[in-house]
């Protein structure tokens, strides 16, 4: 079961920092973290350009052993550069997609064949990132099926029976939930594993939760998740996306950049409340 980190995009006066954005894989990667997710949401993938989104690739691949990078695109053209730029760095175990998202009336036929575009235009396997509460869409098990070429699902979604319905109607396909506050739950019911960004804060406390779900320590994976789901909730009237970045300086101790705006950073008191918002929780994780 393996944990993933969706990979927050540090920026600095408006450009990436790429040092930053290595070092950080480094320090997660040592922590407990398998595999990294490029460019999804916590990276803010739909914000970047193509060649932000190529930069950081390179970045991750020079330090990570496994990378998914995230291609999703209403530029057709670009979404396919990116699958194929893919193809030059070992590292990358497969390319994901969000489907074509704010035209509400696309057909299940339609977004079929732009997965079916994707998985043409490269070897690399082509998992569905399903998030229909960012895309305005689902596309769930059945449709995924139908889709035909997909060899893997992030389903970033807070109910597991959807998410297992992947594994159900097709038990080959790597199936990874992307809720924070499903981590417990995906590796009990033995999901392929997770794609968390709170990898990106507390990824030595989700390698615990997993160790204790292996040794049927449920009570102590709970109390982990528990922790976990205190932080969320403290979290996430600030702006999660934004404070992901001060919860990565409050627990992991170096500073993680900023996001870029329309992704405004956090405010001084904002900050400032999150960190003692989240004490209780840091003190009950022993981070
Ligand atoms: C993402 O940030 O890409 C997730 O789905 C967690």
């Amino acid at each position: 079961m393996d944990i993933i980190a969706p990979v927050i995009t540090p920026f600095r006066n408006g450009k990436i920092d790429l040092d930053l954005y290595a070092e950080h894989i480094r320090n997660i990667t040592a922590k407990g973290v398998d595999a990294v997710f490029v460019a999804g949401t916590t990276g803010l993938g739909p914000a970047l350009s193509v060649e932000e989104r190529k930069a950081l690739l390179e970045a991750a691949a020079s330090v990570a052993r496994r990378v998914i990078f995230q291609i999703g695109s209403l530029v057709l053209d670009d979404a396919v550069a990116l699958a194929k730029y893919a193809e030059r760095f070992d590292a990358v175990e497969a390319v994901a997609s969000v489907p074509p998202y704010y035209f509400p009336r696309l057909s299940e036929r339609q977004i079929a064949k732009y997965f079916r575009d994707l998985c043409a235009a490269t070897s690399r396997p082509v998992y569905l990132y399903n998030y229909p509460a960012a895309v305005g869409r689902d596309v769930d098990a059945k449709a995924a099926r139908e889709i035909g070429c997909l060899k893997g699902v992030k389903d970033t979604n807070e109910n597991i029976a959807h998410t297992l319905a992947y594994k159900r109607l097709m038990p080959h396909m790597k199936v990874y939930n992307g809720s924070d506050s499903l981590v417990l739950a995906s590796f009990s019911v033995g999901l392929d594993g997770v794609v968390a960004s709170s990898a990106n804060y507390v990824p030595e406390a989700l390698a615990r939760l997993r160790e204790a779900v292996a040794r049927g320590d449920v009570e102590r994976a709970r109390s982990i998740q528990f922790a976990i789901d205190e932080i969320l909730e403290a979290a996430r009237p600030l702006g999660y996306s934004s404070a992901v970045y001060e919860l990565v300086e409050i627990f992991q101790g170096y500073d993680a950049g900023e996001p870029r705006p329309p992704i405004y950073p956090l405010d001084p008191e904002e900050k400032a409340w999150l960190k003692a918002a989240v004490a209780q929780a840091k003190a009950k994780l022993a981070l």
